[in-house]
């Protein structure tokens, strides 16, 4: 399979994550896709190579032209008004407030926040950008005709909504590579999210839309971030309505529970019957990842890459969490391959050429 990847990632390295009320080194750090390269170079899953430039249409089609605004300037509007930090917000548009967009930066980055963790340095805008082209350089693999491609995004996407960033995320990688997959011409394209946290920026993204599925397993949002999105009950809207399928999953759920959610999750993408699959593939679900709850081991990893390979349905795969860095590379690429090895399984047996 093949990786996308680009070390434009390394422009975005902030030094600080507000953390019970501290400043603490980043999670979400530049060694994480390191490892992750590390580790397809180790295993030889397959070529690496650089993205291709898309520019901004494919990212307009998602997100709010103001938002992409605030996030170009917030740095330069954020030192000009003389703050020595990282741009953090402190005040939002809670309950029963006006939202309407202030023109000074704090109201505009409380307007623009869903979360205060998230830090935003000088060159997070051009890494977020370089992620978007490693996802649509790695889904126009798949649209020409490969079962599988790996998009090695940092930083990660699938909190980021329409208009608001937060939880690590600016630009919704994921979201932007299966709109681009409907714009290129697929009528249907599912999204599977992964990640132990819930996907509420792609989930936001394609609520009222039939034409993209969306699907997410994760730790429930009544103990888990983001908190406020990711029940069972939101099911789409409009035209959207029963296109969206949460599995809010308990603290310390099993794997065997994990993996009962996930094959009714490709129950439903199989009913679908998608030209492609988006997967949104964070690897915080691990048993030692240090903020989450659940507890998969590196070898349940292969075990549900193989149950997604058996769909047999061409996959852009994009990286999204995993903060046990050491082992990220390892559990990810574990998922690649089991995919790669019964996808091939499953191709020879039905005499399809593999590709
Ligand atoms: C929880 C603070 C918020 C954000 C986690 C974002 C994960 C992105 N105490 N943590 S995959
Ligand atoms: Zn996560």
């Amino acid at each position: 399979m093949i990786t996308v990847y680009s070390d434009r990632h390394l422009l975005r390295q902030p030094k600080t994550e507000l953390f019970g009320g501290e400043f603490i080194a980043p999670h979400e750090c530049a060694d994480r896709a390191r490892f992750v390269l590390e580790r397809i170079i180790a295993t030889k899953l397959g070529q690496v190579i650089e993205p291709q430039v898309f520019g901004m249409e494919p990212i307009s089609r998602v997100h709010d032209a103001g938002y992409l605004q605030f996030l170009e300037h917030v740095w330069e509007e954020w030192t000009a008004a003389g703050y020595r930090g990282e741009a953090v917000p402190v005040c939002w548009p809670a309950r029963r407030m006006v939202q309407k967009i202030p023109t000074q930066i704090d109201g505009k980055i409380g307007y623009y926040a869903a979360s205060a963790e998230t830090s935003i340095d000088a060159g997070t805008w051009p890494a977020a950008l370089a992620a978007v082209d490693v996802a649509l350089t790695a889904a126009q693999h798949v649209i020409r005709g490969a079962h599988g491609a790996f998009a090695l995004c940092r930083p990660p996407g699938h909190h980021a909504a329409r208009d608001l960033y937060g939880g690590y995320c600016f630009l919704n990688n994921a979201a932007i590579a299966a709109q681009w997959m409907r714009t290129q011409g697929a009528g249907r394209v599912a999204v599977l999210d992964v990640d132990f946290h819930h996907g509420n920026g792609t989930q936001d993204i394609f609520y009222d839309r039939r034409d993209v599925l969306f699907v997410s397993l994760h730790g429930d949002p009544r103990e888990a971030f983001p908190y406020f999105m990711g029940y069972s009950d939101e099911l789409g809207v409009g035209s959207g309505e029963g296109y969206n399928l949460n599995f809010p999953l308990p603290r310390d759920a099993s794997f065997d529970v994990w993996a009962a959610a996930l094959a009714a999750g490709l129950r439903r993408v199989q009913q679908f019957a998608p030209e492609y699959l988006v997967v949104s593939l964070g690897v915080d679900t691990f048993e030692r990842d240090p903020i989450s709850f659940f507890k998969l081991s590196s070898t349940d990893f292969s075990s549900y890459g193989a149950m997604i390979g058996r769909l047999k349905i061409p996959t852009l795969f994009v990286l999204e969490g995993g903060y046990a860095v050491a082992e990220i590379g390892l559990n990810a690429v574990n998922v690649l391959s089991a995919f790669e090895s019964v996808y091939n399984a499953a191709a020879q047996s039905k005499g399809v050429p593999i590709k």
